[in-house]
């Protein structure tokens, strides 16, 4: 029992997951937790991944991914203790990868290191990896635990647990809507419904995502340019633009900003393609769904290419249509107050229903003020 007279949650042993963790194990994963944060808007296409080094109740190292083709969270943790990890227990929060991708197996590396202990939150949904590592490490004669603040570690992947478990990114809408639920004029007309906060927002939604997606009414309407904005970011994510018929004129903002850019369309002519390739775009050729892409074709390109986090901003015609073929993960909703009046365009072209049973149901998940504009996260009803 604690000594601790008035108990709080933490002040006695928990259970999570079926096993009994102590204050101090939940208070290294949430450290490490933070670490694999740092990884947000660099990682990719490799998960977030924060490990901690930890012994005689002393922290002795640190580590997180940083990058891509870079050491792993262990690793960097491991360089940081030196010799002092012998002996040591790891906190991490995806299991330690136990294969040869493009860094060494961090199996491996803890083993020859002395740690004795090793605390992971999930497993890694990696098919190379997926138990493996966990069971080398135990085989090995370590101690090994797994599923300590779990939720809070799949909550930094979705994407990446996402297209190893289902074979597809995690796609998140973001839409600005006026209080009576409209997103643009009648005549197409959306900049700007949302304040300066909310703008700065979706900077940081836009960095964290493999790749930003619109369609090409967006581009031919509004021309953004949909790369990321921030000071601390050096990754771009891949611009992709959903164009049935070619039409993103060469001169488009999107086709100019830092990044590469993906145009998929079903105009496999050579002629109307090359003004957009001599641009730096590379063309994709893809299948209709009537008169439409077929948008599972795209995401499953998409996913070849590794991406994790698929962020949309996209127009009514879009919405709709990765509704409808139930692409939506996430939806995120800044509501301005504003109105503009039963005449302009709703969040999602859909058809009409003829009775409310058919109606799509969503569950709100997180709601909050940005400066004057209210921030809606939602995800479908399941
Ligand atoms: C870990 N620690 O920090 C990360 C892991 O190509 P590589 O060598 O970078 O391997 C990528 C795979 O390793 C990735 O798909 C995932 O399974 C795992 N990521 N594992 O032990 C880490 N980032
Ligand atoms: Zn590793």
């Amino acid at each position: 029992m604690s000594s601790n007279p008035s108990p709080t949650l933490l002040s006695s042993p928990a259970r999570e997951n079926n096993h009994v963790w102590l204050p101090d194990d939940y208070r290294h994963m949430a450290r490490a937790l933070a670490l694999a944060r740092r990884g947000l808007y660099g990682a990719d296409p490799n998960p977030r991944v924060g490990c901690v080094l930890v012994r005689a109740g002393e922290t002795i190292g640190e580590g997180w991914h940083v990058r891509a083709g870079e050491p792993h969270a262990e690793a960097n943790a491991l360089e940081a203790a030196g010799s002092r990890a012998r002996g040591a227990t790891a906190y991490v929060t995806l299991e330690p990868c136990c294969h040869h991708g493009r860094t060494p197996p961090c199996t491996d590396a803890l083993l020859h290191s002395g740690v004795t202990r090793m605390v992971a939150a999930m497993p890694d949904p990696n098919p190379q990896v997926a138990g493996r590592g966990l069971m080398q490490l135990r085989e090995a004669g370590m101690t090994v635990e797994c599923g300590l603040l779990e939720a809070e570690a799949r909550a930094l992947n979705p994407g990446f647990i996402q297209r190893m478990t289902q074979g597809r990114p995690f796609i998140r809408v973001k839409l600005a809507m006026s209080l009576d639920g409209r997103t643009a004029l009648n005549s197409g007309e959306s900049q700007w419904l949302t304040g300066e906060a909310a703008r700065q927002d979706v900077q940081r939604f836009r960095a964290r995502s493999s790749a930003i997606l619109t369609g090409i009414g967006t581009v031919l309407i509004d021309d953004p340019g949909l790369n990321v904005r921030l000071p601390e970011v050096t990754r771009q994510p891949t611009r992709v633009i959903l164009d049935t018929e070619l039409r993103t004129p060469p001169t488009a903002r999107i086709l100019q900003a830092p990044g590469s850019v993906l145009i998929f369309t079903a105009i496999a002519d050579p002629a109307a393609q090359a003004p957009l390739q001599a641009v730096g775009a590379e063309i994709i050729v893809m299948p209709r769904l009537e008169w439409e892409l077929h948008l599972r074709e795209v995401m499953a390109e998409l996913t070849r290419r590794e991406c994790n986090e698929i962020h949309v901003e996209c127009g009514s015609t879009l919405a709709g249509a990765l509704l409808q073929a139930d692409l939506v993960d996430e939806l995120v909703v800044y509501m301005a107050p504003l109105l503009l009046g039963d005449k302009a365009r709703g969040l999602f072209q859909l058809p009409e229903l003829a009775r409310m049973s058919e109606r799509t149901e969503l569950e709100i998940l997180e709601m909050r003020a940005v400066g004057r504009d209210w921030r809606i996260t939602l995800r479908k009803y399941r």
